[in-house]
């Protein structure tokens, strides 16, 4: 059987109103260009002759303005989930014009199997090679392609030149089964594989081959400035002296780090501290600042669900597979952040706060308690199954007019059981065994910009008693404050004292 080659154009024609499309990829490593484009065009065509046009989006993680920022302009989302990252798809989310709903990374696919969410009808899948018997060598990100390949009733494949085939053995697919038959995910070490290297697809389900050459287009991060740098300072002293009492075993402890410019700055400081011996990774992306410690020989392993890097890393990757063939594996993201894997291994997890309360409590979703940022995205399977859970914040945002702590959590996305340690520029809040006063009082006098410990100070006598000194007329004083004078510094207490 040949395959169905054609153009992005016509493979688009392949898809109808209304179905639900599973998107290769996470990030916008890995995930689909040209078809995307030309889906989007294809909506706007018709609604200018008045017709409905919206399809329902499952992806890994975020994607690309080709993906998401395209069919958000297009208006036509008729559902999103589970993690989005682009402005303009952002915007349509908050004004009512896409339905999107946050889910754990690591839930998708299984809530896919369980029937929870619409079937997926059609899958795009970026494949680097893929044969005429149906067996596909992913990119560089897996997310939850074998899942959406197996449900769809109809598989696109962009075959795109721009990744090497030499990353073929990088990829590692498996599928769980489902309750009450599902067993163990046999992933006792970072390294170990457990399912096979190529996504098999029954070939009579692809429909359409449509070849690209085209980049993930990721830019690359911003270089570390003083608070990005002290906030990776002081993460990397907090797990140097852990290891150095003991706690963290001496051969170190797999890290997970989320993403961005506070993540990068993490890794950059744990590879030039010299207390920290070589470590592996064990998490969702892995960005350009992994490569990097990999070959100056500090970080020695990363298992993740995607290359988020730049094309010039990328390329050196896949010039260099002699080298990286033995110190990366690619996961499904239900593996990648799976719970029982997470724990069982033991992660330091280092995530990003938008917002945190005294009492230890992370909203890592929703400014002001309304706007979605982003999504939970990953943060959520790591933090609850962690060894140690690190949430890291800049103490102030816009200038020092938002304080990153609060009274109250104005969205509530990790409780205060689950965050171990908070860590901003100016300290380190371990919460470990301590109760809700003691906490407030660390996270204050540890972690609070100087200019806003007064306000929360002040904030802490106005309880009146109980378990966790709260007050539940005043706690969102501050947020009230930012909508009426667009400074959360000028909050005033005394109205009730
Ligand atoms: O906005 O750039 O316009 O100034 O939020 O904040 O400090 O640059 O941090 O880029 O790491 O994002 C939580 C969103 C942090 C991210 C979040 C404003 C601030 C700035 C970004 P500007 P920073 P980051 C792995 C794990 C959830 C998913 C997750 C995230 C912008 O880390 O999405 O952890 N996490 N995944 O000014 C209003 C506040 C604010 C605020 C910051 N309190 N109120 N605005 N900002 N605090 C990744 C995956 O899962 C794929």
């Amino acid at each position: 059987m040949s395959l169905p080659f054609t153009t992005a154009a016509e493979a688009a024609q392949f898809i109808k109103n209304g179905d639900a499309i599973g998107f290769s990829g996470f990030t916008s490593a890995g995930a689909p260009k040209a078809v995307s484009s030309e889906l989007a065009k294809l909506a706007e065509a018709e609604h200018a002759k008045g017709n409905p046009f919206r399809v329902g989006i499952y992806t890994g993680a975020s994607t690309s303005d080709m993906l998401d920022g395209a069919l958000a302009r297009a208006n036509a989302v008729l559902f999103r989930t589970p993690y989005q990252s682009h402005k303009d798809l952002r915007t349509a989310i908050n004004s009512g014009n896409a339905p999107y709903f946050d889910l754990h990374l690591s839930q998708l696919a299984q809530e896919l199997r369980y029937g929870f969410l619409k079937k997926p009808d059609v899958a795009i899948i970026e494949a680097c090679d893929v044969s005429e018997d149906g067996a596909i060598i992913l990119t560089a990100g897996v997310g939850i392609c074998p899942t959406v390949a197996r449900m769809a009733d109809r598989i696109i494949i962009e075959l795109n030149h721009h990744h090497s085939t030499k990353q073929k053995g990088m990829h590692d697919i498996y599928e769980p089964q489902a309750p009450p038959h599902r067993r163990e995910i046999p992933v006792f070490t970072v390294r170990d594989r457990i399912g096979v290297p190529v996504l098999k697809v029954d070939p009579k389900k692809i429909v359409a081959v449509v070849e690209t050459n085209l980049e993930d287009g990721i830019a690359p991060f911003t270089p570390p400035d003083e608070v990005t740098q002290k906030i990776g300072d002081n993460v990397a002293l907090f797990l140097a002296s852990e290891l150095k009492r003991g706690i963290i075993p001496k051969e170190f402890l797999p890290i997970q780090s989320g993403v961005g410019n506070i993540a990068n700055a993490v890794l950059d400081s744990l590879g030039k501290n010299p207390e920290i011996p070589s470590f592996t990774m064990y998490t969702e992306v892995i960005q350009d600042a992994v490569l990097g410690l990999m070959k100056e020989g500090n970080i020695n392993f990363a298992s993740g669900s995607s290359l988020t890097v730049t094309d010039g890393v990328l390329q050196d990757i896949y010039n260099n597979m002699d080298f990286f063939c033995d110190k990366l594996i690619l996961r499904p993201q239900e593996i990648s952040n799976n719970p029982e894997v997470v724990r069982r291994l033991g992660l330091v997890t280092i995530n990003t706060a938008l917002e945190a309360d005294i009492f230890g409590n992370i909203n890592s979703t929703h400014v002001s308690g309304t706007r979605m940022m982003n999504g939970i995205g990953g943060s959520g399977d790591f933090t609850r199954n962690a060894f140690i859970s690190i949430f890291t914040a800049p103490s102030v945002a816009k200038g020092g007019k938002i304080s990153a702590f609060v009274p109250m959590v104005s969205h509530h996305d990790h409780s205060e059981h689950s965050v171990k340690v908070l860590i901003t520029e100016h300290g380190i809040a371990d919460l470990r065994g301590k109760t809700p006063t003691e906490r407030a009082h660390i996270i204050i006098e540890n972690c609070v910009h100087p200019d806003y410990k007064p306000l929360l100070r002040d904030f802490l006598k106005l309880s009146k008693g109980g378990h966790t000194p709260q007050n539940l007329y005043a706690c969102f004083a501050m947020h009230q404050q930012l909508q009426e004078t667009g400074n959360m510094l000028d909050t005033d207490w005394g109205k009730y004292n």
